[in-house]
């Protein structure tokens, strides 16, 4: 099988996440360290507009969004599962939670201190993803962040006097996703210090750091558009009748984010599931690219 690329950056939490499931499954992967901000020339030509980290690559088939990133990553490799007991809906509920709801405590929190000293390109950058949004000001949300935040890590620590992991007694996907805004608060020591008084949850927290990230050897970015450019894409048609949206195979459609980094990617239909998007697009450089979204969290268009 071709390998697992993933492309990230050391200190991005969502990549974290995916991270630790590699880690559950010892998986040997390949990372890619992509910058953190705009310009990101050995990403785009993979995923023909999607700027957000992480991405995986397997040969020409390239998955955006953590969220198909490890559906595909549990269907490739089962076992051992990241729904331990069948808690499928709890794991992937707790995962949207901690995405798009933790996660959001957090920054404000650790942005506190560290906007001062981010370099101002960072500032802009993110003010632009955020369309509108002055990432500066993010700084005046931190009183409330930080109350919401505390409210939250203190249900996860209750939950963990009582279990090893969040569903029980063996490491799911719900403590992937809750791990990585508890992670991400350790860039910052005033922002961790709200975490470090909950004990239950820093004892879950230091287990799971020392599960390490799998076998990972470093790729050059250059190597993976190689990768890329020698193979062709793995992906079947699959337009299911059944799917609402009535576009058909080969239609012309875009797809994007529908919560920042509103860069649409535009291709020809190749898979629309009920929780599956992919496109193909022919890329200058590279040839035919299949990239692949999960539905919710993104918007279809006909273009
Ligand atoms: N819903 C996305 C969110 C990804 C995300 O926001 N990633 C951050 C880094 S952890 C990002 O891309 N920030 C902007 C950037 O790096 O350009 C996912 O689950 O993958």
């Amino acid at each position: 099988m071709a390998e697992v690329i993933l492309h990230q950056y050391v200190n991005s939490p969502f990549s974290e996440k995916i991270r630790k499931i590699f880690a559950l499954k010892k998986i040997s992967w390949r990372s890619v360290e992509q910058p953190t901000i705009m310009p990101k020339p050995k990403l785009i030509p993979l995923t023909g507009g999607y700027r957000r980290i992480p991405v995986m690559q397997i040969g020409a088939d390239v998955w955006c969004d953590s969220g198909i990133i490890l559906k595909k990553i549990e269907e490739m490799f089962p076992a051992p599962t990241i729904y331990p007991d069948g808690l499928e809906a709890a794991a992937d509920i707790m995962n949207q939670w901690a995405d798009r709801r933790m996660f959001w405590s957090t920054t404000p929190v650790i942005f506190e201190k560290l906007a001062a000293v981010v370099p101002k390109e960072f500032i802009e950058d993110r003010s632009k993803m955020m369309r509108g949004a002055n990432f500066a000001e993010i700084t005046l949300m931190a009183p409330d962040a930080r109350t919401q935040l505390r409210a939250f890590l203190d249900i996860l620590d209750r939950q963990l006097a009582r279990s090893t992991f969040l569903l029980g007694n063996s490491f799911s996907l719900a403590d992937a996703a809750c791990f990585h805004p508890v992670w991400f608060l350790r860039a910052e020591p005033t922002a961790f210090s709200h975490a470090q008084k909950f004990k239950h949850l820093m004892r879950w927290f230091e287990r799971i750091d020392a599960m390490g990230y799998g076998d990972v050897k470093p790729m050059e970015p250059d190597d993976a558009l190689k990768i890329a450019r020698e193979s062709s894409p793995a992906t079947a048609v699959d337009v299911q009748p059944s799917d609402p949206d009535t576009l058909a195979a080969g239609a012309m459609v875009s797809v994007t984010a529908d919560d920042y980094a509103f860069d649409p990617v535009a291709g020809r239909l190749v898979v629309s599931t009920i929780h599956e998007v992919a496109i193909e697009r022919e890329d200058r450089e590279l040839g035919k690219i299949v990239n692949h979204f999960p539905k919710i969290g993104f918007r279809l268009a006909s273009v």
